[in-house]
C-alpha cells in the first residue's frame, strides 16, 4: 500500500491517494473523520484549529461502505482558504503578493527551500512544509488502521515529554488508552506540569517540543526483512516517523539507553512455552530484531523540536535585500506534540500496513486474512 499527499496549508484542500488497499475493507467517512478530529485537538494549538473542522470527502475507491481495491482518493477542504483565496490564487496576479514572507524563519523550510527552488517569497515553500499536510496522512492512516484492525493489530500512543517535563514510565499499551485528548500524558501530575509549561511558553512568545510514544500490539513476527537495507522494518519505521514535521530523532524500543549499556542489559532473553510460543520477558528491542518484527509490541519514540515560528523571532536575513532582520512572524501553535501522537499512530499504521501487504498480499481482505492466518498457523506449529 502506498500513498501520496498534495495540498498547501491555505490552498483549497489537501488530498491523498491511497493505492493498493485490498477490496472489501469496511470503512465509512466517519472512521476517517474520527481520526481527523483527534488530530485537531491538543493543548497548545493555535487559532487555525478553531477555523477548521476537518472532514473527509471520499472521491473514489469506496462504495457502499467497502473499499473496491481501486485507488482511494480523499479530500479535506481548508476552510481558511476563503480568507486566502487571493494570496493562493492559481491564476497570474498583478503586483507582489500581499502575504509575502522574505525573512526566513530559522528552523523552518523557508531558507533551504527558497535556495533550492529559487523562490524569493518563502510562502512558496512554507505552504507545503506546514504541518497541515499531516491531516492528509492521518486520513490515509485511518484507512490503514482499519486493515490493521482486521488483522488483530491495535495502535495506541501517548505524549511522554513536553519541553523539559518527562513522564517517568515505564509506559504500557494499557497506559495509553482513555487518556485526556488535550494532553494524552499517562501520569496526571506530570500532565498538569506539562500544561503549565505550555501556558508559560505561550505567554513568553515561545514554542515547545517534546516526545511521543507509539505502540503497535498484535503484529506477527517477520514483518520487514534482514536481507536488504531498505526492507528492514526499523529503518522503514524511522523514515515514517522522521517525516513528521518537526521530528528530529526516532528511537526504537530502548535504543537510546541501551547504547550506553552492557550487552547483557541491552537484549531480551528468549523463552518458550506451549501457550505463548517463543516470546521475550522484556522488550528493550521495541519489537524489532534484525530488521524484522519479533512478535512483541512495536514501540517507537519520536522526538520533536519546538516549532520554528516564534513570536519573539531569532535573527534572520532578508531573501531579497539581504539585510539583517528577524524571522517572520506567522500564525502558529505553541506546541503541537499532542497532535503529533495522533499523526504518529497514522504513520505507524501506514508503515505496518505496507509491511503486512508486502508479506501477505491479497487483492481482497478475505485473501489477505487467509494468507495471514495460514502464516500465523505456521508460526504456531513451528
Ligand atoms: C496546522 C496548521 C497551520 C499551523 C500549524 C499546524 O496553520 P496556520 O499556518 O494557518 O496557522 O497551525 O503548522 C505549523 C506549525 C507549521 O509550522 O506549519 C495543522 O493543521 O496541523
Amino acid at each position: 500500500m502506498r500513498f501520496l499527499t498534495a495540498g498547501e496549508s491555505h490552498g483549497p484542500a489537501l488530498t491523498v491517494i491511497v493505492d493498493g488497499c485490498p477490496a472489501g475493507l469496511r470503512i465509512t467517512p466517519s472512521d476517517i473523520d474520527f481520526q481527523l478530529a483527534r488530530r485537531q485537538k491538543g493543548f497548545g494549538r493555535g487559532a487555525r484549529q478553531r477555523i477548521e473542522t476537518d472532514r473527509v470527502e471520499v472521491l473514489s475507491g469506496i462504495r457502499r461502505g467497502e473499499t473496491l481495491g481501486s485507488p482511494i482518493a480523499l479530500l479535506i477542504r481548508n476552510r481558511d482558504h476563503q480568507a486566502w483565496s487571493a494570496t493562493m490564487a492559481v491564476e497570474p496576479q498583478d503586483g507582489p503578493s500581499d502575504r509575502a514572507v522574505t525573512l526566513p524563519r530559522p528552523g523552518h523550510a523557508d531558507l533551504p527551500g527558497a535556495l533550492k527552488y529559487d523562490r524569493h517569497d518563502a510562502r512558496d515553500l512554507l505552504e507545503r512544509a506546514s504541518a497541515r499536510e499531516t491531516a492528509a496522512r492521518v486520513a490515509a492512516g485511518a484507512v490503514a488502521r482499519r486493515l490493521l484492525e482486521e488483522a488483530g493489530i491495535g495502535i495506541a500512543s501517548c505524549v511522554v515529554g513536553i519541553g523539559p517535563i518527562a513522564v517517568k514510565g515505564p509506559i504500557t499499551y494499557q497506559d495509553c488508552l482513555g487518556l485526556d485528548e488535550d494532553m494524552p500524558m499517562p501520569e496526571s501530575e506530570t500532565r498538569d506540569r506539562a500544561i503549565l509549561e505550555i501556558k508559560s511558553a505561550g505567554e513568553r512568545g515561545g514554542t515547545l517540543g517534546g516526545k511521543i510514544l507509539v505502540i503497535a500490539r498484535g503484529a506477527p513476527p517477520g514483518l520487514g526483512s534482514h536481507t536488504q537495507w531498505d526492507r528492514k522494518l526499523d529503518a522503514r519505521l524511522a523514515l515514517h516517523f522522521m517525516s513528521i514535521q518537526s521530528a528530529k530523532a526516532v528511537e526504537v524500543g530502548d535504543g537510546v539507553s541501551t547504547s550506553g549499556a552492557f550487552g547483557k542489559d541491552a537484549h531480551d532473553a528468549i523463552l518458550y512455552s506451549a501457550e505463548s510460543g517463543f516470546h521475550h520477558p522484556t522488550n528493550r528491542a521495541g519489537g524489532v530484531e534484525g530488521g524484522m518484527s519479533n512478535g512483541e509490541e512495536i514501540r517507537i519514540t519520536a522526538y520533536l523540536k519546538p516549532l520554528a515560528t516564534l513570536m519573539k523571532p531569532l535573527p534572520s536575513a532578508d531573501l531579497i535585500t539581504k539585510k539583517a532582520g528577524r524571522g517572520q512572524i506567522e500564525r502558529s501553535d505553541v506546541c503541537a506534540v499532542p497532535a503529533a501522537a495522533v499523526i504518529g499512530e497514522a504513520v505507524m499504521a501506514l508503515c505496518l500496513c505496507d509491511a503486512l501487504q508486502e508479506k501477505f498480499g491479497g487483492d481482497s481482505v478475505g485473501e489477505f486474512l487467509r494468507n495471514l492466518r495460514a502464516y500465523q498457523d505456521q508460526v504456531r506449529r513451528f
